[in-house]
């Protein structure tokens, strides 16, 4: 069986019909895989809630993982996910991070995991692929204050994370970005310290929203979007989702983090979302949804409060932002 990404993202279908075909194939690949993974079955099947969001787009909600979508939001286009990107290797300009990222090579491709794990391992672009387990549609919140609504293919980071076994001193899990000048010939004046670097604290990382991508739109996940695996985090701002991963380290402090690195005041460790806390320069109580005229009130922690507060009962977020 061919991993769900397989489909290279130049044979894309109009998203109208994507989803329903994409029902098809899970319904498909999970048939068979029903009894050996009975849970895994449950959590992905697209049997229950699907959902209509008054355009002919389906949206696959599924109740265990992500939050509902309201019945006014709607699937963002494929154009509109590959044609609007921060990648600052590539480009400072959104629209043209997808021009200038068209010839990086994502194959061959290796993730090393280490640190304080008990089974260090190198993994290679075929050993993700066929982690892909499921599509999560999933709200993201840039800190500059756009939105858009992904359909994510990947599979949890917890699930790589347990099969290098993190020791008990782990705390928190630090990230790394492929950077190289030769295929990123702009990066030089992005004005951030490449490569980019980000971290989570070990209980987020495991966290079952947490989620390695490493497709879109049920195709290979676009170089602009951060090809061939990228960290989704949807509880905090888009640039916590560090893209073209390849290195995961577990480790016993928290790990420096690009943006907090460039302005310590302005960017926080932590970086959930929150309507209540401004940025120093602007407002984060309303959001642009990418393709939508006027603004949306944002959610607390991009509307997945129920699933995350937990994790940061008793923090103060005007200091730990
Ligand atoms: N390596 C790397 N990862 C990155 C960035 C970047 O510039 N470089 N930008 C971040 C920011 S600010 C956002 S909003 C998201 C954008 O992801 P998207 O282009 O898939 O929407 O990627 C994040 N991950
Ligand atoms: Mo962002």
């Amino acid at each position: 069986m061919n991993p769900i990404s397989k489909i290279p993202s130049s044979e894309i279908t109009p998203e109208e019909t994507f989803l329903n075909r994409r029902f098809f194939m899970k319904t498909a690949i999970w048939a068979g895989s029903a009894v050996a993974t009975g849970g895994m079955y449950r959590a992905f099947s697209p049997r229950s809630d699907v959902k209509s969001t008054g355009s002919e787009i389906a949206t696959v909600v599924d109740s265990t993982f992500q939050s509902s979508l309201g019945a006014d939001e709607k699937v963002n286009s494929f154009g509109e996910i590959a044609g609007y990107n921060n990648y600052y290797e590539f480009s400072t300009d959104k629209s043209a991070v997808a021009a200038k990222a068209k010839d990086f090579v994502t194959d061959p491709w290796s993730v090393e995991v280490g640190g304080l794990v008990g089974k260090p391992r190198v993994f290679g672009l075929e050993d993700l692929l066929k982690m892909e387990s499921e599509e999560r549609v999933y709200r993201f919140r840039c800190v500059e204050g756009w939105s858009m609504v992904i359909p994510w293919v990947g599979f949890p980071l917890a699930k790589l994370l347990s099969l290098v076994e993190p020791r008990s001193e782990a705390t928190h899990v630090a990230f790394e970005t492929y950077y190289d000048l030769k295929q990123m010939p702009d990066a030089g004046s992005a004005g951030i310290d490449l490569p980019y670097v980000e971290g989570l604290r070990m209980d987020e990382a495991m966290h079952p929203l947490t989620l390695l991508a490493t497709g879109l739109y049920g195709k290979t996940l676009p170089n602009q979007n951060g090809a061939p695996i990228r960290l989704v985090v949807p509880w905090k701002y888009g640039f916590k989702s560090i893209k073209s991963v390849v290195k995961i380290t577990l480790t016993n402090r928290e790990p420096p983090t690009t943006w907090s690195l460039a302005n310590p005041g302005e960017y926080g460790f932590y970086s959930n979302v929150n309507p209540k806390v401004d940025h120093p320069r602007w407002s984060q109580a309303k959001e642009r949804r990418i393709g939508e005229a006027g603004s949306r009130e944002t959610l607390m922690f991009n509307g997945y409060e129920a699933q995350v507060a937990h994790l940061y009962a008793g923090m103060n977020f005007e200091e730990d932002f």
